[in-house]
């Protein structure tokens, strides 16, 4: 049904209609009848039809009814912190609750204040659990930990002869929860590290992934995993982003799901001199254009959208859902939830998150590259944490729960931001960065950041086999 139809018909029974109930009723599956019905709802106080009168949708005939999404656990409309100093305690305080609870399955630690000079009472197989407040190498070599837990702090050494512990110490960072055994000095003042243990993943945690009910018989439903479309950017690839929308109409898999993990547009304002390489310079026009791409997305997949740090949301992570005056713009049955989200779509646990943290870790850790992106997200699982380093280019909202923490072990993680593809598995967990849509930028080419556009990731939700597809 064409939307001037739809205007006319309401005309007729002698309604004006909003624009976006317009496009509300297109975006159903029988417009026609959604029209009747609405019609038939209305009465006489009545004399612009919005959004708010179209309730009922159109479930009189839904060939195939869209399929639901249980939001696990988000940041939207939770929001408490203002930034107060008590408040950054206080997060600091639930996210060492909650990593060294994963790790102390593991290890039987003791609180650091009982490790005080003279107090204690064995030298050989000391365990703490802490906080890394501090990391550097000594003039010997060696590298130095300072370890905190809320009963003191500790400061604990790696030698180099021991290359898997050395190894494994040179990738901690700042802030993040580790359990260490060891011997202390003789003076009691110092540990010298025998083993690290991190949150991680546990390993018989694969063996329990693999035991996820498979649908008999039916084909199981598909999910496609996107990020940083960056609508409005002078460099998104319109072609490719068009020819991907056409091919999940056409396609033989089951699709059921798309999921955006952020930056879907370039935003305005986002870092000095964008306003040079934007094609839409208002941020409204930039998810208008979004919002027409996603209206061609065959009715019968669910659209999940979360920010990414070029989204009209606030900066500060966790953020937010986009907010109504942006999610009105969408077709009505599109999804939004926050940076991170975990979600369960049939049956299937997805973490999702942008991945800004994602920078730090690759500028910080060994062996991390920006070709390479889902090394850097393995990281985040073997922290259990997401944004493991405070103070770096993600900015922490205090939270008084640490949205961070991946509490729930997810079956697949879910990132974006650097826009580079990676596809791993680790220890049962399938690792997706879904890449972008935009070629490289001016600043991306100073930095000699090249990215991997035109990629999305398909998931097989019953077997968990999941491959790139490229599109250009
Ligand atoms: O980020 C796209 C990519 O570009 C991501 O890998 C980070 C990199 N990037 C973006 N801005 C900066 C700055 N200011 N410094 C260093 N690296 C950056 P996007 O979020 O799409 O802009
Ligand atoms: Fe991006
Ligand atoms: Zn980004």
């Amino acid at each position: 049904m064409h939307e001037s139809l739809i205007v006319e018909e309401f005309a007729n029974a002698g309604y004006q209609i909003s624009p976006d109930a317009v496009a509300l009723i297109d975006s159903c599956q029988s417009p026609t009848t959604l029209v009747e019905q609405v019609l038939q709802s209305l009465d006489d106080s009545v004399l612009v039809v919005c959004r708010e009168h179209i309730r009922s949708g159109d479930k009189k005939s839904p060939e195939k009814p869209l399929p639901g999404v249980n939001i696990l656990s988000d940041i939207s409309n939770e929001s408490t912190c203002v930034g107060e100093y008590a408040e950054f305690v206080r997060y600091f305080r639930d996210r060492y609750t909650r990593l060294s609870g994963i790790i102390r399955g593991r290890v039987t630690a003791r609180p650091i204040e009982s490790l005080q000079a003279g107090r204690r009472q064995e030298y050989n197989s000391v365990s703490i659990i802490g906080m890394v407040s501090d990391t550097k190498i000594t003039s010997n070599g060696n590298r130095l930990l300072e370890l905190e837990d809320p009963t003191g702090s500790f400061p604990v050494l790696v030698r180099p002869s021991d290359r898997d512990l050395w190894d494994t110490a040179s990738g901690i960072v700042h802030d993040e929860v580790i359990g260490v055994t060891g011997s202390l000095t003789r003076d009691g003042r110092l540990m010298i590290v025998k083993s690290i243990v991190m949150p991680d993943i546990p390993n018989h945690h694969n063996q329990q992934l693999g035991a996820k009910e498979t649908g008999s018989g039916d084909e199981s439903s598909h999910a496609v995993l996107i990020s940083d479309v960056h609508v409005g950017s002078n460099t998104f690839l319109e072609d490719a982003f068009c020819e991907f929308i056409d091919y999940l109409g056409d396609c033989s898999e089951p699709v059921r799901y798309l999921i955006i993990a952020g930056d879907l547009v370039d935003g305005v304002g986002v870092y000095p001199g964008q306003e040079h390489e934007l094609k839409i310079p208002d941020v409204y026009e930039q998810y208008k254009c979004a919002a027409k791409y996603l209206k061609k997305v065959p009715k019968n997949i669910r659209i999940i959208i979360a920010p990414g740090n070029h989204d009209a949301v606030r900066l500060a992570e966790p953020q937010p859902a986009l907010p109504e005056k942006i999610r009105s713009i969408f077709r009505d049955d599109v999804v939004f939830v926050g940076n991170p989200a975990l979600i369960e779509i049939d049956g299937v646990r997805i973490l999702i998150y942008h991945g800004r943290s994602m920078d730090d870790l690759i500028a910080t850790i060994p062996n991390m590259s920006y070709q390479h992106p889902a090394q850097a997200m393995i990281e985040m699982l073997k922290r259990r944490h997401l944004a493991p380093m405070y103070g770096g280019r993600v900015s922490i909202a205090p939270e008084t729960k640490d949205h961070f923490v991946i509490d729930r072990i997810p079956h697949i993680l879910h990132c974006g931001h650097v826009h580079t593809v990676g596809l791993e598995r680790y220890k049962g967990v399938t690792v997706v960065n879904a890449g972008t849509w935009q070629s490289q930028t001016e600043f991306q080419r100073r930095v000699n950041l090249v990215p991997v556009p035109a990629y999305a990731a398909i998931v097989d939700l019953g077997a968990l086999d999941t491959r790139m597809i490229r599109f250009a």
